[in-house]
């Protein structure tokens, strides 16, 4: 097996895809050093260096082998240098496939929206992103309901693979709905999600890496999106 100790994390704290990665790697237990971009903005030479692409976080140093970026990358990586260690993909190549789709459209479709929101001004366009985000959630509703079973996670019993990937996304989900007077996880309109997304935001390996209300509500008015809601 690879040396775990070899791990290094560059990340930031408030970015839910370098949380997302972080949340894998306490579920499986593993050790790494966190090298913390303390202003994204002015990127390290470290960072450049490792991931010239995108020039984004997360990336994954191990031991001596080239870095690895985007955080979906990462997480199947860890998954496959440490099998025995609380498998987050199934192993069954369907169940594989289904959680590699909704892990797209979640990446793809659905996060998407609440940056879409931020960068709309007028009431009836926020609406209408309002209405996008409402039938997503649904259509996860409907993933949820498939893949866990009738159990707590995506991952049944256990959280899997769809719980880190879109558990990193809860406590954002949740300071965009208190600006912008919306619920995604509404128990009326999608009952298993709202029950999930408390599970979630609750679970030792994702509470201790999610950015609190004060770090989201400083990042927020640094980044100028603090947009007065329309109301
Ligand atoms: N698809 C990427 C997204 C990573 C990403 O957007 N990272 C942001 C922080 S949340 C970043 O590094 N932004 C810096 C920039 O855009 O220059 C992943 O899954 O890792």
């Amino acid at each position: 097996m690879a040396n775990e100790s070899e791990i290094k994390l560059i990340g930031a704290p408030t970015s839910p895809f370098v949380n997302r990665v972080q949340f894998a790697l306490n579920l499986k237990s593993l050790k790494y050093e966190y090298l913390v971009e303390t202003d994204i903005t002015r990127k390290s030479e470290l960072l450049l260096k490792s991931n010239p692409v995108h020039k984004k976080v997360p990336v994954l140093l191990h031991a001596d082998k080239p870095p690895i970026c985007e955080s979906l990358a990462i997480i199947e990586y860890l998954d496959e240098m440490f099998p025995g260690l609380f498998q987050l993909l199934p192993l069954e190549p369907l169940h594989r496939a289904n959680c590699r789709f909704w892990a797209a459209y979640i990446d793809t479709k659905f996060f998407p929206l609440y940056e879409e929101l931020r960068q709309t001004m007028n009431k009836e366009g926020q609406e209408a992103i309002k209405e996008e985000m409402i039938k997503a959630t649904q259509l996860l509703e409907e993933a949820f309901i498939k893949s866990s079973n009738g159990k707590s996670y995506f991952g049944g019993d256990q959280v899997g693979y769809l719980d880190v990937v879109l558990g990193c996304f809860v406590s954002w989900t949740k300071h965009v709905d208190e600006l912008y007077d919306f619920n995604t996880f509404d128990e009326g309109k999608t009952p298993q999600l709202a029950k999930w997304a408390k599970n979630i935001s609750s679970h030792e390996g994702l509470k201790c890496v999610a950015p609190g209300k004060e770090i989201l509500t400083k990042l927020f008015m640094v980044l100028n999106l603090v947009k007065p809601p329309y109301k």
